[in-house]
């Protein structure tokens, strides 16, 4: 039965792509062992997000002292000024996961005075097309 057969392929390549997909989505803990907390150098979460290709369907997990550090998502110009005013998500418990479940530009910064201007900023693009 040849059409069975080409149903079966078919199945398996569907297969086959959805677990490659699954695979190239990661989990990223932001700041690496730092974490999210006020960085040393001001450019520290710039270059940490530099060096990496997010993609759909990745998540990053926010670790820090919820005493001290917030994770707020704002939009563009709430980023560039640290304006933490009106954030388009607030979360607070000292670890976070984010998933990321669209491309566009996504924009993370910590509530808490000062710390923002000092750097605990991040900015994530997921391009339309993958690379
Ligand atoms: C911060 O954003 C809010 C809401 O978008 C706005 O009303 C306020 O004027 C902004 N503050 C500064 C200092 O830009
Ligand atoms: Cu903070």
């Amino acid at each position: 039965m040849a059409s069975v057969n080409i149903a079966v392929i078919l199945i398996l390549v569907a297969m086959a792509l959805y677990a490659v997909s699954v695979a190239m989505a990661a989990t990223y803990m932001v700041g690496d062992s730092a974490g999210w907390t006020l960085p040393q150098q001001p450019i520290y979460y710039d270059k940490w997000a530099a060096d990496k290709t997010f993609v759909v369907g990745d998540t990053l997990v926010f670790d820090y002292n919820p005493q001290y550090h917030n994770v707020l998502r704002v939009d563009q110009l709430g980023f560039q000024s640290c304006n933490a005013t009106s954030p388009i998500m607030r979360y607070a418990s000292g670890r976070d996961s984010v998933a990321l479940q669209s491309p566009g530009h996504f924009f993370f910064l910590c509530g808490f005075p000062g710390h923002c201007q000092a750097g605990q900023k991040v900015h994530i693009h997921i391009a339309i097309y993958p690379p």
